[in-house]
């Protein structure tokens, strides 16, 4: 009874993520055309297969579709991590994954704020690609010192938003009008600011140090950068983005098309030049800055890490082969994930990805007989008695990850930093231990096969 007090965090989530997407389309209208777009493929994608249709029906996953979206967003401080942390779990989403940036010349390192379970994944997979700056990868001293000075000096959270996290962490929830306030206050975290905390000349110093260090540094908060939904086909998102012209990226990023898809493959529009006022008084200055941008993904099987270390090997050996032969990217990614097994049972018996097994209509009936047997799931599923559904990736691409960052910060600058991994300084940041992906995957697949031995043994 008493828990009927407080809305449960997914709803709290969804109420989130809409009211991210409505403030995003008003600061960026196309991203309104770019969900329109994404729509239209889908119900196209969904009318022209219906076998299509009726695996996401049965599997839940048409529920979701429409409401799925993910996001991003940069921090300063270690403090504004920790408190990001706090926000976020008032409405179920928690650190997921470590990714380390600076492999890729960004001054960065992440994680993706994410639900956990089976259910809240269900109700509303909303998702937040977090970084924190590492100012320590700034040479310049003095410019380093300056920055971390400017970050101190700002506040993102409005005092009625730690108020409201405070009580759900001491009451166990919020009520809906609570819920409310609550969302409409994080929300504001990530608003748009188009006055500069800083001179137009501190700002070009940044900028020349790295674009993202002015992006993170220069402004009140952590703005949002995108907003990403999710499509079925993203080929043909790709060419609609183009007929429409939307100034997409040249390529998709992540794994090639594929029968069944793996992974995530992902592309954008360009980033926007907005106008920025620098300074005060005298010093006053109009100015661009370019941050943010439109991105569409779509999403498929989750890998083992054995499986994942196949993609990583095979992309690697597409980007590389790019110095011989006059083939495009596009052709040679093609030609070496042609490596990578391309239908669900021997990608499923050769290990490469995680599924969700349930009983089948027959199994079900066939249960009883079946009683007391250990039920070896290669010869149940042969029997077409166990159905095995490919549980969807629901993280990020690192290497993914790095190519957007790279394509969207507006400038074609390529910095280098020594990769340096530095996990446990992000953990201590954060407050926290971020949640394996690969755990939670075999968790999920573990608790359907769970779920199918019980069955058998009643
Ligand atoms: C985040 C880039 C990561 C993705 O989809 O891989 C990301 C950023 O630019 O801040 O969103
Ligand atoms: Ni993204």
């Amino acid at each position: 009874m008493e828990n009927n007090r407080f809305v449960s965090t997914d709803e709290i989530r969804t109420r989130f993520s809409t009211a991210m997407s409505d403030m995003y389309g008003l600061e960026v209208p196309l991203y309104r055309d770019l969900l329109e777009l994404v729509a239209d493929v889908n119900a196209q994608t969904l009318g022209a297969d219906p076998q299509l249709q009726t695996q996401l029906n049965e599997s839940g996953e048409i529920q979701r579709l429409n409401l799925e979206r993910h996001g991003a967003i940069r921090l300063g401080t270690a403090a504004e991590l920790a408190g990001i942390r706090r926000v976020f779990s008032v409405m179920g989403l928690y650190p997921v994954g470590y990714y380390d940036l600076s492999v890729a010349g960004v001054p960065v390192h992440a994680t993706a704020f994410r639900p956990l379970s089976d259910a809240s994944l269900a109700a509303n997979p909303f998702r937040v690609f977090t970084s924190l700056l590492r100012l320590e990868l700034i040479d310049d001293e003095a410019l380093r010192a300056k920055a971390a000075e400017i970050l101190q000096k700002r506040s993102i959270f409005g005092p009625r938003v730690l108020q409201l996290t405070e009580q759900f962490e001491t009451e166990g929830g919020l009520n809906t009008t609570d819920a409310d306030e609550f969302v409409r206050e994080a929300t504001d975290i990530f608003r748009w600011h188009s006055e500069a905390t800083v001179s137009i000349e501190t700002y070009n110093q940044l900028l020349a140090a790295h674009r993202l260090i002015a992006d993170v540094v220069c402004f009140k908060g952590p703005h949002i950068n995108h907003l990403t939904p999710r499509t079925l086909e993203i080929d043909a998102a790709q060419k609609e983005m183009v007929r429409r012209n939307i100034p997409a990226k040249e390529s998709i990023e992540g794994p090639p098309g594929r029968r069944h898809p793996i992974l995530l493959r992902q592309t954008s529009f360009k980033a926007l030049q907005e106008n920025v006022t620098f300074g005060s008084g005298a010093q006053k200055a109009v100015g661009a800055h370019t941050a943010r941008f439109g991105e569409i993904e779509q999403r498929g099987l989750a890998l083992t890490p054995k499986g994942r270390e196949l993609y990583d090997q095979l992309l690697l050996r597409a980007r590389q082969s790019g110095q011989q032969g006059g083939d495009t990217y596009e052709q040679r990614l093609e030609s070496a994930f042609s490596e990578f097994p391309d239908d669900l049972p021997t990608i499923r018996k050769n290990g490469l990805g995680y599924f969700r097994y349930s009983l089948t209509q027959k199994g079900l009936t066939a249960a009883q007989a079946l009683a007391g047997t250990t039920g070896d799931i290669n010869a149940l599923i042969d029997g077409g008695l166990v159905h095995a559904e490919p549980i969807i990736y629901e993280d990020f691409l690192p290497v993914s990850a790095a190519g957007i960052f790279q394509s969207n910060l507006g400038g074609d600058d390529q910095k280098s930093y020594k990769a340096s991994a530095a996990r446990a300084a992000f953990e201590e940041a954060l407050g926290a231990a971020v949640n394996d992906e690969f755990a939670l995957y075999e968790q999920a697949q573990q608790r359907s096969l769970d779920a199918i031995a019980r069955h058998l043994q009643k």
